[in-house]
């Protein structure tokens, strides 16, 4: 799971990728140089350390995600607005992109186009996308275009996949993502996917709103409600934050009157709008979350954890992470209540179920 927060020049998004991934990389660089930056943002589910509690394992892990900090997606540079496609060739790689939207005003801080205005941010970056997706496309038009006219093996295939552009271009051109396209059969989603289009991704919102904007009331909680399934927060505190002490931390929060910090907050967003869930794996030796996608089912968790167990499948020992809790934790006083529970390959497996794979290995 890899994601990329993109944006404009100067919006955050450095701010907050040191805030979820407790990184400490410099911000207010308004770097034009291309770069990529990598971190992992751990999944802080509140369950896990009740598990960690109860097992006292040897091992512990939280489910991650790996973000990517990208710089100059949008450069602004002299009002010429350049997509670098080096960047770009980075972002094609992510399975989501988080689009760090510019709320906070702030005199020290300009803005590419000289005013904050997070909707036309917002309708300016998926244009860059569709842009990006377009001259992708097109080039892979001009080149078919001559290659079909002429006998060759794959020319039926070659026929088959220009169509295809050429619907996907008209497409683009009214202004519409690749995800709204609807694809006839296996094969064109398969050559739509080889392509990694950026507007075939799902795209989420953060906004980044000011210190005095998070209020109840606010331009944060506004903006919220405005944009169903985005999250508002200002990354400034939140970096802040994740550089204190975690005792520090708590006090902090409370004064701002932050609920929740960024970290959870945007692993929540993603979990939902991706249809994520968690499994857990648990013991002596190791407690650990997984995640899936909501409909897998237990062969599919099984691979998570090693492909022999998936390849060696006999059966998986499932119970719920709250039949758990009721029992305060612990398992025997659980197990001596709930009939245990045996589900084979094609069992869905549902979220906060913890899950025992028995396997033949050998
Ligand atoms: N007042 C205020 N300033 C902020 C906020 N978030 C970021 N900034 C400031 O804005 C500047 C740019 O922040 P960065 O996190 O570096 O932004 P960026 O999107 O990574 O910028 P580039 O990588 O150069 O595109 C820094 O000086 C930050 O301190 C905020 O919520 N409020
Ligand atoms: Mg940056």
């Amino acid at each position: 799971m890899k994601l990329a927060l993109i944006g404009f020049p100067g919006c955050g998004k450095t701010s907050l990728f040191n805030a979820v991934t407790g990184s400490n990389l410099p911000v207010g660089q308004f770097s034009n140089t291309p770069s990529v930056q990598m971190a992992t943002v751990r999944v802080h589910d509140p369950r896990m350390f009740r598990l960690r509690e109860w097992y006292k394992p040897k091992s512990f892990v939280l489910a991650h995600m790996e973000c990517e900090d990208v710089t100059g997606l949008i450069d602004g540079k002299g009002g010429q607005k350049q997509v670098s496609a080096e960047v770009l060739g980075g972002v094609r790689q992510v399975d989501a992109i988080v689009h760090v939207v510019r709320a906070f005003e702030s005199g020290a801080v300009p803005h590419v186009l000289d005013s904050v205005d997070p909707r036309r941010d917002m309708a300016e970056t998926v244009n860059e996308m569709l842009f990006a997706d377009l001259a992708q496309c097109d080039q892979r038009i001009r080149k078919l275009r001559p290659q079909v006219v002429k006998f060759s093996k794959t020319q039926e295939h070659d026929k088959k996949e220009l169509a295809l552009l050429e619907r996907l271009m008209a497409h683009l051109e009214g202004g519409k993502p690749v995800s709204s396209l609807a694809l006839a059969n296996e094969d064109e989603k398969k050559t739509t996917a080889a392509f990694q289009f950026l507007t075939a991704k799902p795209i989420m919102t953060v906004f980044n709103a000011g210190e005095s904007d998070l209020g109840a009331g606010g331009k944060a909680e506004q903006l919220e409600k405005e944009y169903p399934g985005s999250i508002a927060l200002c990354a400034k505190l939140e970096m802040e934050l994740a550089q204190l002490a975690e005792d520090e931390r708590a006090v902090f929060l409370q004064d701002l009157g932050i609920k929740e910090p960024a970290a959870p907050r945007l692993a929540a967003m993603v979990y939902k709008d991706l249809g994520l869930i968690s499994f857990f794996t648990v013991g002596e030796d190791e407690v650990r979350a997984w995640t899936l996608h909501r409909g897998e089912n237990a062969q599919q968790a099984a691979a998570k954890v090693h492909t022999d167990l998936a390849k060696g499948f006999v059966r998986a020992e499932v119970f719920p992470y709250a039949d758990l809790d009721a029992a305060g934790g612990d398992e025997r006083a659980m197990k001596a209540k709930h009939a245990l529970r045996l589900e084979g390959r094609e069992y869905t497996v549902k979220d906060g179920e913890i899950v025992h794979i028995r396997a033949n290995t050998r």
